[in-house]
This record gives C-alpha cells, structure tokens and sequence, in this order.
C-alpha cells in the first residue's frame, strides 16, 4: 500500500517565529526530495478571507461568534485540497489551523466548547508543532504589529488556551503535539522542528484523523 503525505500543523505566538520555521521547514523537505506544499491560515485571498483580512486590520467590526465562524469556513473551504494533496503523496505544513481558531477566539470570552465545535470533523494533523515563546520574548522581540490581537495581555491569554489545547490532544490520541522553545536561534529550533518531522514526511500509512472525533 502506499504511503499518504503527513500533515503537520505549525503553531505559535504573533513573533513566535512562524514563518521563518514553516519557510525552512519546506526548504528542507525540498532538499529530502519529499513532495510538500505550504498553506497559510487565515488564508487571505479567498472572499471568505478577504472579510477576515479586513477584520484583522480594524478595517471593519464583526460579532466575536461571526468571525470565527468565518476562520472556520476559511478552512473549510480548503478542507478537501488538502485531503487530495495528503492523497496524493504530498507532505502538507500548515502555518496555524484550527488550534489559533480557538485559542484567539476562546481568549476574548467565548466557551471553549463553543469554539471547538464548527472544526468538528476537518482534516486533524499528524503533528502540531506549538513555537513557545513568552509574550515578553516576542515583544522583544522588535514588538507587536499593528494588526487586531497583536497585544502581549491577548497573547497571554491566547498561550494558556494554547497549553489546554495541547494536553487535550496530548490525552486523546489525536495525533501528536510537541512544544518547541522557540525563543532559541532560528537554525537550533529548525534543526528540533525537523527532528519531529522528519520521520513522518517519509510518508504515513494510517488514515487521516479527523478533529476531535
Ligand atoms: P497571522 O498573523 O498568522 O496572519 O494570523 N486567527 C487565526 C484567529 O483568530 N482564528 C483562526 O482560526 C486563525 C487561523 C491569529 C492572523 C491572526 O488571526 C488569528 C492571528
Ligand atoms: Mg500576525
């Protein structure tokens, strides 16, 4: 039988080194010679993430409940290219999934099971990667945008969700969750990121989990 692509998940912290990582982390399955394809979330350039985009930069207000229902559908909507790509052999990293969806959203008040509920039965990753960084290291880190959520009391808020989140799907069986400190240099966290990575990019031969089921 052969092999379906992984699909890893990167989280973290506005600063936590996001980009940076899931950039090298292509370019080393590239130099493997294993398939793979970056997506973003939000992923921006859909109408539906053209709403969120405009959300983001305060250029217009939503009900809390609405805009997470729009970052879910942001995801749904992708939901079954990244189920072809998986098909096909191809490693798919994510830079943030369902995991920001309900730490940023659950951080301004809303249940938790509430949140959880609209991802319900999407692709689940292989593995998340969460990148730990203390709101004063990101802070330090050359500070905060100018975007929504970009303070370091939300970001406090939005790590301990974060912490749940992990031990849930630590305790459920659902795939794998690693915390990386991402406060190091770049090439010392990338070198970790790869060391959890690596193995499951060779190809998975179970099927895909689906979230929280
Ligand atoms: P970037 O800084 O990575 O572009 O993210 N967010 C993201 C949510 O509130 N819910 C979600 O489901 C997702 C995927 C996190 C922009 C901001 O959007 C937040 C930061
Ligand atoms: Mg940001």
């Amino acid at each position: 039988m052969s092999k379906r692509g992984a699909f890893i998940v990167i989280e973290g912290l506005d600063r936590s080194g996001k980009s940076t990582q899931t950039a090298l982390l292509l370019s080393r399955l590239e130099s493997a010679r294993i398939p793979a394809k970056l997506l973003k979330f939000p992923d921006r350039t859909t109408a539906i993430g053209k709403m969120i985009d405009s959300y983001l930069k305060s250029q217009s207000d939503l009900d809390d409940h609405a805009i997470h229902l729009l970052f879910s559908a942001n995801r749904w909507e992708l939901a079954s290219s990244i189920e072809h790509l998986l098909a096909a052999g191809t490693t798919v990293v994510c830079d943030r999934y369902a995991f920001s969806g309900i730490a940023f959203s659950a951080s301004k008040g809303l249940p938790y099971e509430w949140c959880r509920a609209p991802d319900v039965s999407l692709p689940a990753p292989d593995l998340a990667v969460f990148l730990d960084i203390t709101p004063e290291a990101a802070k330090a880190r050359g500070g905060y945008g100018e975007e929504r959520y970009e303070k370091e009391e939300m970001q406090r808020r939005v790590r301990e969700v974060f912490r749940r989140i992990g031990e849930e799907i630590k305790g459920s069986g659902l795939g794998a969750w690693v915390w990386v400190d991402a406060g190091r240099e770049k090439g010392v966290v990338a070198e970790e990121v790869w060391g959890h990575v690596e193995l499951l990019a060779r190809g998975v031969e179970g099927p895909l989990c689906r979230l929280w089921t």
